[in-house]
């Protein structure tokens, strides 16, 4: 049967098509409908489960009208489409989102109102969908957001991870990972069992002659995994554009093979078959920033890719354009190098099988991709073992070979002199085993390489990569500074701001446009308006403060300064320097006579953060941190004046709580490790200060506001090398504060000593890589300006409304339309009238 319905049936077709909802009287019956229908409970039985269902199932009926029309008019419209591959999607909750999105909070909280419910309670109902580590991957959720606000034809491509990052606990002091089974019940996704892509492992590569001569490659045999299609709408802010994001979910090939194992009487078999092809997309790998080389990861990573590529291929081809005009029709983003098997992939799907030859080919591959680094930690540089790829992907292993060695002739041929450049940068690193080297066959297969600040881009262009920018020139080499969507990370976390800043500027047109922010300059001596933004922080910092009660037992009080930092657990972003701070107020507070302990600012110092469940280090720190926290906090000695506190679990939500109640973040990293880092963004943006290393987006966040709004401290990026030679040729001495921080500990101030000797060590007798003693005295003295500064609120006041009023460059849109207009090369969708 044709699939689409004949022009005369249309119109009775249009007449009873799905409209979407504007009014209270409408989403309260499509409330009830659900809850009755879909749900099968009654006005008797409704928890707030059950609302949040029904809530969830009304918006995503409202998204999906959207969402095909956007598909729709994207295809009609035949443009050019951004493909944005990423292993990590942080997207966090979406209900909240989706309303805020489509306009219509407002409505939906009086509409939960009238049947029973606060609309707060029934947001706090959905689980979070955490497929995603940390920075990088809440940058892809952000990216989305942008991209449909924008009005960008763009499409994510991930994997359906059965369980996502790990729930963090903390028992007796220590992390215990609990799983995240996730899918339980998730609305926001559409399973597509008709959206469905073969992808092979294994076998072996034979060569053939065609019938013109032609020698081709047929990689046969081995093991067939299915990839079915889930898709996720994504809404833009204010605007009817509803992309997709489509994630790819392993499952067992139906068909011949295992229905013939099962008639032989093979159950077993053939169900273990069905588990093993669920396991390559069962769960994502908890690491930041660290990789492990395991073989399941590989298999990960080529299952999304050539599913992705497949799909993307095959809506190139239903256009029936030529080949040459496949990069003007497509580009396809790496998300890091996780995604670079894509490159070889689009030339086995090229030359192996629509038969071009393989230079054609490779124009048209290295003309479509573009890459992102966001690291330059060598423990992050993804390498695969030359023997494990050849077992898994043989042709592959081929295809990586031949662009090697054409590469490698091309690098002879134009530095004939230089006898070592060949080993530097060849694809294949001579070890044993040889390695792939990932990042160097992502440059190479790309036409734009991007770091993700601009003192990251320099100095992957002066370090890592250095020998391409001499071979492939500095123009391949560009920065484009992140950013964070504020819509999520203004209006959503932080309602009362967002309502308070719209009052002043005339509307919310600084969700779209956040440069409009520095409207604000303009009322910083406005006394009403000051005063509701100091109420606004305080409000803020009451409701974490009940969280804190809720989830720790520990009281704290609001007007304290609150000094926040939260991030992966991870050696090079300190949070040791930060504890062993904490422990150098604490014991200066002890040794104070009583009545000078009038005289501190009070302090709140608040952690959170996973560590990788196999980052013995990062395990301890969040050990010492828990320790220290529960003896500061039941000193008789220190009352108000220092608390500890370590929120666990800590993720897309509760950031959402804890970026608005900040009066000070810490992004203290040793300086040139964060690439970027955007959580320092989010609280700049919700009105609070940083003390910070010259890092990542920190430099770029100080030319914004200005020296005077931010907190700098230690060492700069260009000294580092300098400073880890000195220590590890033995000139190394411990500050003489920090000394005193060690002693205590060794004392067994904070139980027993050897549960932190390796981490004292780190520092004392392993050549402190991270150089937490040679920034200790200029961090301590800084959280000193930082006391004198919180003391005078007014001047602390300014300074948050001025920085606030300066962040507009740091919005995602902003990073989009960069990626859009310097790697992409790819235009918004005319929305005419629909959009104004
Ligand atoms: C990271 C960087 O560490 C972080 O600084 C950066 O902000 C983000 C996004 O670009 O990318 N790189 C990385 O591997 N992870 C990150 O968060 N996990």
């Amino acid at each position: 049967v044709e699939a689409t319905i004949p022009e005369p049936l249309r119109e009775a077709w249009r007449k009873y098509s799905a409209k979407p909802f504007t009014q209270k009287s409408e989403i309260e019956l499509e409330f009830v409908r659900h809850i009755e229908t879909t749900l099968a409970r009654s006005l008797f039985n409704c928890d707030e489960l059950a609302a949040y269902s029904g809530i969830a199932l009304a918006f995503r009926d409202r998204l999906i009208i959207e969402w095909n029309k956007t598909q729709q008019r994207q295809t009609f419209a035949d443009q050019k489409r951004i493909y944005y591959l990423s292993l990590e999607f942080l997207m966090g909750r979406a209900l909240d989102n989706a309303m805020l999105n489509v306009g219509l909070k407002d409505v939906a909280k009086e509409a939960l109102g009238d049947l029973g419910f606060r609309i707060e309670d029934v947001i706090s109902q959905e689980h979070d969908a955490a497929l995603g580590n940390g920075g990088l991957g809440r940058l892809a959720a952000c990216f989305l957001d942008s991209m449909a606000t924008l009005n960008y034809p763009a499409w994510g491509y991930g994997l359906r991870y059965r369980y996502g990052i790990f729930k963090q606990e903390i028992v007796d002091g220590y992390q215990v990972e609990i799983p995240d089974y996730w899918l339980d019940f998730n609305p926001w996704e559409f399973p597509r069992h008709d959206i469905t892509v073969n992808v092979q492992f294994y076998g072996t590569v034979n060569k053939q002659r065609d019938t013109q001569g032609r020698t081709t490659h047929i990689w046969q045999g081995g093991e067939t995994v299915q990839a079915v299609a889930y898709d996720v709408p994504i809404p833009g802010y204010g605007t009817p554009t509803t992309n997709n994001l489509r994630l790819w979910s392993s499952k067992a090939t139906s068909g011949e093979f295992n229905f013939q194992k099962f008639n032989a009487g093979d159950y077993e078999s053939a169900v273990a078959d069905e588990q093993r092809a669920e396991t390559i997309s069962a769960v994502l790998y908890p690491n930041d920033n660290l990789e492990r080389g395991k073989e399941l990861r590989l298999k990960q990573q080529y299952f999304w890719c050539a599913a992705s590529l497949y799909d993307i291929v095959r809506r190139f081809k239903k256009t029936k354009r030529a080949w040459n005009e496949f990069p003007d029709q497509v580009a396809i983003q790496l998300n890091d190098t996780h995604p670079t098997l894509a490159i070889v992939e689009l030339q086995r799907i090229l030359v192996d099988i629509e038969v071009l030859e393989w230079d054609e080919a490779w124009h048209i591959v290295t003309h479509t991709f573009g890459y992102t680094n966001h690291t330059v930690l060598p423990e992050a540089l993804e390498k695969w073992s030359v023997p494990m790829m050849q077992n898994l992907l043989p042709r592959h292993l081929q295809i990586i070979y031949d662009i090697n060695l054409f590469f490698l002739q091309s690098v002879e041929k134009r530095f004939p002199t230089d006898r070592d450049i060949l080993a530097r940068v060849s694809i294949i690193e001579e070890s044993h085993p040889k390695m792939v080297r990932m990042a160097y066959l992502a440059i190479i297969g790309s036409q734009k390489v991007n770091g993700v600040a601009e003192l990251h881009s320099d100095l992957i262009k002066t370090t890592i990569f250095k020998d391409f920018v001499d071979i492939c020139g500095p123009d391949k080499f560009t920065n484009v500074t992140n950013g964070i969507t504020p819509r999520r990370w203004l209006h959503q976390a932080n309602p009362r701001l967002s309502e308070l800043i719209a009052s002043k500027l005339g509307g919310y047109g600084f969700l779209k446009d956040l440069a409009l922010l520095e409207e604000l300059e303009d009322f910083i001596n406005d006394k009403e308006f000051r005063k509701s933004w100091v109420e606004i922080k305080l409000m803020n910092k009451t409701r974490l403060a009940k969280h804190i009660k809720e989830a720790t037992g520990y009281q704290v009080n609001p007007n304290a300064l609150f000094d926040v930092q939260v991030k992966r657990i991870h050696e090079y972003k300190r949070q040791q320097l930060n504890i062993f701070g904490v422990i150098h107020r604490y014991l200066a507070i002890k040794a104070m006579d009583p009545k000078e302990r009038a005289k501190p600012v009070p302090r709140v110092s608040i952690f959170g953060g996973k560590a990788a469940p196999g980052y013995w280090m990062a395990k301890t720190i969040i050990h010492l941190i828990n320790k220290v926290a529960s003896v500061i906090n039941n000193d008789p000695d220190v009352g108000d004046l220092l608390k500890v506190i370590f929120v666990a679990d800590y993720n897309v939500s509760k950031a959402e709580m804890i970026c608005p109640a900040s009066d000070i973040s810490e992004h203290i990293s040793t300086a040139g490790t964060e690439a970027s880092g955007t959580s320092n963004m989010k609280f700049v943006l919700n009105g609070g200060l940083i003390i910070g290393t010259c890092d990542g987006a920190n430099i770029e966040i100080t030319r914004e506001i200005g020296e005077q709004n931010i907190f700098l401290f230690g060492n700069l990026a260009e000294d580092v090398e300098e400073l880890r030679h000195r220590h590890y040729y033995g000139d190394f001495k411990l500050d003489m504060h920090l000394a005193k921080v060690f002693d205590a500990i060794k004392g067994g101030m904070f139980g027993p000593p050897d549960d932190f000797a390796a981490l004292l060590s780190s520092v004392e007798s392993h050549s402190d890589y991270y150089l937490v003693s040679d920034d200790f005295l200029s961090y301590i003295e800084t959280q000193e300006l930082v006391d004198e500064a919180f003391r005078n609120q007014d001047e602390w006041t300014d300074k948050c409304i001025t920085s606030v009023a300066r962040m507009g460059f740091f919005s995602s849109d902003r990073v989009i339309t960069e990626y859009a207009e310097s790697i992409w090369n790819v235009e918004q969708l005319d929305m005419g009238k629909e959009n104004e």
